[in-house]
């Protein structure tokens, strides 16, 4: 018995990543079903968690579905106290209520400007005067939770939170379209691109290698600027390991790195190690022995 959630590609689909975050940051156990945006697969999906209209989508272990990011929020908080999805005080709580509900309905030409697309980065992306002021009404709400609750941490409310899950996919904008931004906002945005599950995230999706044309923009790229991945690449066996590090199973698919070849009992697995090895603590945990 476990938590099912529907999500879009994993580097295009914002409120999807929010989703997942909120399982994969408090240690809930989830299953991923995910449907490539905007095709018949997406429609295919969502049958399955019907009546949702959009991804994320949860179905809990008793098969009730719960759909919009806000509910699954709130219903994992209510039946998961103890994973710490909102800051303990309740004046926090308030604080990061009111910004998470202000990103659920907000931040428009933020959001429509600027698409979430974890697969590209770019130089000058040219922000108009609504983007600007969205931006900087995001720092002002940062900086606000931070002073007040952050402590010395990297994170709005002390710990890792909802708030945070919510500003992920603003953080990764402003890194990729190379928005301007305090001091003080880039090291928030930096601890997000350097989040080791913000970067499985990542890497999961540079192994789905989905493209959608219509999040495309016409800036001169850059690399991309969070921390580079060690580098690896695709390679044939035989491995130094025989099982999977992830499932156990018989070793099918190879990479090398660091001058040595391990294998993955499948291509996405492989694909998702090789986009950022550092981000996979069974992985790593092999190498190391
Ligand atoms: N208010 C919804 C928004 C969800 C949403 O817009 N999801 C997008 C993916 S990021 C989607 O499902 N798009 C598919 C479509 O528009 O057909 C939430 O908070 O979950």
């Amino acid at each position: 018995m476990t938590y099912h959630l529907a999500i879009g590609d994993r580097s295009h689909s914002s409120w999807s990543l929010r989703g997942w975050l909120f399982f994969e940051k408090s240690g809930i156990p989830v299953s991923c079903h995910s449907g490539v945006l905007y095709t018949e697969d997406f429609k295919r999906l969502l049958t399955e968690f019907a009546p949702a209209r959009l991804v994320p989508a949860m179905r809990t272990p008793e098969g009730e579905v719960v759909w919009d990011t806000l509910a699954i929020a709130e219903t994992l908080a209510e039946r998961h106290p103890e994973a710490g999805l909102w800051p303990e005080d309740s004046t926090a709580r308030a604080m990061a209520r009111s910004l998470v509900a202000e990103m659920h309905s907000g931040f428009v030409a933020l959001r429509g400007d600027c698409p979430m697309n974890l697969r590209t980065s770019y130089a000058d992306s040219a922000p108009g005067a609504a983007v600007l002021d969205d931006l900087a009404r995001i720092e002002a709400l940062w900086a606000l939770a931070k002073e007040r609750f952050g402590g010395s941490g990297p994170w709005l409310f002390g710990r890792y939170t909802a708030a945070d899950a919510y500003f992920a996919p603003v953080a990764t904008r402003i890194a990729t379209y190379n928005l301007p931004a305090s001091a003080a906002a880039m090291d928030y945005v930096q601890a997000h691109l350097a989040d080791p599950a913000f970067r499985r995230w990542r890497a999961m999706g540079m192994a789905e290698n989905l493209v959608q044309p219509s999040y495309a923009r016409p800036y001169a790229e850059r690399p991309w600027p969070g921390p580079a991945p060690r580098p690896a690449a695709p390679a044939e066996g035989p491995s130094v390991n025989a099982a999977c590090p992830y499932s156990g199973k018989p070793v099918t698919h190879f990479l090398e790195m660091d001058g040595h070849v391990w294998g993955f009992c499948n291509a996405f697995c492989r694909d998702k190690t090789l986009a950022d090895p550092d981000a996979w603590p069974a992985f790593m945990a092999m190498v190391a022995r």
